[in-house]
């Protein structure tokens, strides 16, 4: 179960961040409205929230998810492979340090996005993109073995259509109440439709995953988040929120429009712990 999560608003200046989209510019004002529904929904699902002060000379500053990567038993904070985002982690860096006794960082020259990295069960995905390179996924598997987790990478270096691994694949335990599921027993993994074919995701320490395919055209629905009862998903895609209904989950969607603009995904709002 998570108890808190560090979130920090967009700045006027949001727009300014980067993107590979062609979705036109967010409005600020509607950004932030959003940005409130996904905080009131993080704190509906029981969650104490650590609200940071904006950044507005880190225009992605909003995208936490990608500065740290933390577990019940440890975390680290990344070195986003982004040289505009690098700052954004001294603030993080202050959060992080008063939730967590031990704390360690991903150093050059690895590179590394919490975008890429998608803990199901005791297995954690890493990607290798290009903002998180083998080196920064080689000092994360290290520090997740030492933890007890297993780790693989996922190369999307080829992939156009997603900035991050967790762009096209969440997993969100079992169904029911709590998170269920760990050491990949009943673990579901969402998967978009482009990489439900991959090896890596098919190999047989995966056998008892469940798969939720997503079809390409909701491919942005992909990028959900399992946050204690409920799973958190982008509103306008219908198909994906019923798959979830139909097999027990409790969705709670969420108009990400704004966010999308500049690439961002639902969970990239939040770090959750
Ligand atoms: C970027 O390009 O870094 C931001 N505009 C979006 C980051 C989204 N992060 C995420 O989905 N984890």
């Amino acid at each position: 179960m998570f108890k808190t999560a560090i979130v920090r608003p967009p700045t006027p200046n949001f727009a300014q961040g980067l993107t590979t989209v062609d979705l036109g510019i967010p409005d600020f004002s509607l950004a932030m409205r959003q940005w409130e529904a996904y905080c009131a929904a993080l704190e509906s699902c029981g969650l104490d929230l650590i609200r940071l002060d904006p950044d507005p000379a880190h225009p992605d500053a909003t995208f936490v998810e990608d500065t740290a990567v933390l577990t019940p038993h440890g975390a680290m904070l990344t070195r986003p492979g982004a040289p505009s985002r690098l700052g954004e982690v001294t603030a993080i860096a202050a959060a992080v340090r008063r939730a967590y006794p031990h704390v360690e960082q991903i150093a050059a020259p690895g590179t590394l996005d919490g975008g890429d990295i998608c803990e199901a069960g005791h297995h954690v995905f890493l990607g290798i993109s290009h903002r998180t390179n083998a080196e920064g996924a080689r000092q994360l598997a290290a520090h997740l073995a030492r933890q007890g987790y297993a780790s693989s990478t996922v190369d999307i270096r080829a992939m156009t259509s997603i900035l991050h691994l967790k762009s096209g694949i969440a997993a969100i335990g079992a169904a029911g109440k709590g998170r269920g599921g760990i050491s990949g027993k009943g673990e579901t993994l969402v998967v978009m439709e482009d990489m439900a074919g991959r090896a890596e995701f098919t190999g047989p320490g995966f056998a008892d995953f469940d798969r939720l395919p997503v079809a390409a055209d909701e491919s942005y629905a992909a990028n959900c988040v399992r946050v204690n009862d409920r799973v958190l998903v982008a509103a306008g895609y219908p198909r994906m929120t019923a798959e979830l209904i139909r097999r027990g989950y409790d969705p709670l969607p969420l108009d990400m429009s704004e966010f999308r603009k500049m690439d961002g995904g639902l969970s990239c709002l939040s770090l959750r712990f």
